[in-house]
């Protein structure tokens, strides 16, 4: 497959297009457009059309419903955002096997001039208006969409082949998952910042502070340092609020003798860090949150010394889940050998979600299946990849251990565990809450970074 794509097509890259002014300031402007070079190059390859033709789409601004013209932050399509780099909507990146590519961008309006800044100079080469001629020239041919749908100026006219689209989705995705040097140091730009967020909003924490008063420190922090976004909404949790998976932080001050959970992360242009922490309001576990914390941080070490190239992420998340269950049992909670207790769902009573997922561009990064595995069942309930693991992927590994009132007070669930389960102790714990602890891991070509190890497990 020969790639016919010249560099005079790409557009000087810029994550934030006319509001940075061009080209980012902490990324090499070459690097960046090497990267996508070799990007556009990798994926041609991976596909290897000979007829068919890709178009890759921005995406549209959102309304907010009942809001009049006030819109959604725009946020481009991963997959258009990786092969141009650029952040801004209704763009078209389109692949011709036999042309290359061609990066249609909107043109610049005049409302973009008033409202956004936008210089009175339009983008050079090639604009949306273009691309109705280009598809023209290429009437019956196969068309596969990636990114979000096309624009809806051209959707009349654009029959996606739906099946086509579904296979490309599977080898762009596995171009994507490895983190090419533009990436990581974007992630680390984003990793230092939510690490210097980390240290503030646990230097704050003490009774009598509220989860949103840490919130709006580590946010702040976090853009201060370097961040230029706040990677997905900030997770702070005290008291029985830590046992809320996703807890939005409310006004709820901190308590004597509880916990409080940390999940967040800073982004830079795009990319994410995904930290949490779980840390003793007073500063000092008690004897009992002592021993579940360290259940917790041995089934992450165990989980981290499995990541390797090769390893399988069910392997990864099978040996953490067979550590809590030591650790619970050892406690008295569980009862039986840990394989036993992980293959019954007893374990996941207290650890109801995945070990973690890819992270990246965005806090979801490129997890969709493998082609042969596109058909098989999830190997554990909530696991959000099956992948075996290979130098440049990078994960969060993320164990937990939580008393939620929700999957504990089902009384169908505790006639099935009576035997495994100490519930008179599960009683006495329903208000403890939550912990997790969570880090970054780079796969390397011989075993593994962990690149949010800045970041200490307590205060
Ligand atoms: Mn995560």
């Amino acid at each position: 497959m020969i790639s016919t794509w010249c560099a005079h097509r790409l557009r000087p890259a810029s994550a934030r297009e006319w509001k940075h002014g061009g080209v980012s300031t902490a990324t090499d402007s070459s690097t960046i457009e090497q990267q996508l070079i070799r990007r556009r190059e990798a994926v041609a390859a991976a596909w290897d059309l000979d007829d068919a033709i890709v178009l890759i789409s921005a995406g549209e601004l959102i309304s907010r419903p009942g809001r009049a013209d006030a819109t959604y932050r725009f946020e481009a399509h991963t997959e258009y955002y990786y092969l141009t780099d650029r952040n801004r909507p209704h763009g078209v990146l389109a692949f011709d096997p036999a042309a290359g590519w061609v990066d249609f961008v909107a043109p610049v309006t005049a409302d973009d001039r008033l409202w956004s800044g936008a210089p009175a100079a339009g983008p050079e080469g090639p604009t949306t208006d273009d691309l109705e001629a280009w598809l023209r020239q290429r009437r019956a041919r196969a068309i596969a969409g990636l990114g979000a749908p096309p624009p809806a100026t051209l959707a009349a006219d654009v029959t996606l082949d739906r099946q086509l689209s579904e296979e490309l989705r599977f080898d762009l995705d596995v171009v994507r998952r490895p983190k090419d040097p533009v990436e990581l140091e974007r992630m680390r730009t984003a990793e230092r910042a939510t690490g210097a967020a980390f240290a503030v909003a646990a230097g704050l924490i003490e009774a009598g502070v509220s989860e949103r008063q840490l919130q709006v420190e580590f946010e702040a922090e976090a853009l201060r340092r370097g961040a230029d976004a706040i990677a997905f909404e900030t997770i702070v949790g005290s008291g029985p609020n830590s046992a809320v998976l996703h807890f939005a932080p409310t006004d709820r001050r901190l308590g004597t003798g509880e916990l409080v959970l940390i999940d967040a992360g800073g982004e830079y242009l795009g990319y994410a860090s995904d930290i949490t922490r779980t840390y003793p309001v007073d500063g000092r576990l008690d004897p009992e949150q002592r021993e579940l914390h360290a259940v917790v941080h041995a089934a992450q070490r165990a989980a981290i010394d499995r990541c390797a190239p090769g390893a399988e992420w069910r392997d990864v998340h099978r040996v953490a889940a067979a550590t809590i269950a030591e650790g619970l049992a050892a406690h008295g909670l569980l009862r039986g050998d840990p394989e036993t207790l992980v293959e019954s769902g007893a374990t996941w009573l207290f650890s109801p979600h995945g070990i973690g997922h890819l992270v990246g561009l965005g806090v979801r990064d490129a997890a969709g299946p493998l082609r042969q595995r596109r058909h098989d069942p999830k190997p554990f309930p909530n696991l959000r990849m099956d992948l075996p693991l290979e130098p440049g992927m990078v994960v969060t590994v993320e164990p937990g251990v939580y008393f939620v009132a929700a999957i504990l007070g089902d009384p169908e669930r505790r006639h099935r565990f009576r035997d495994q389960v100490d519930w008179q102790q599960v009683d006495r714990l329903l208000g403890f809450g939550g912990i997790r602890i969570e880090d970054n891991v780079l796969i390397t070509a011989d075993g593994h970074e962990v690149i949010t190890a800045d970041v200490p497990v307590l205060r």
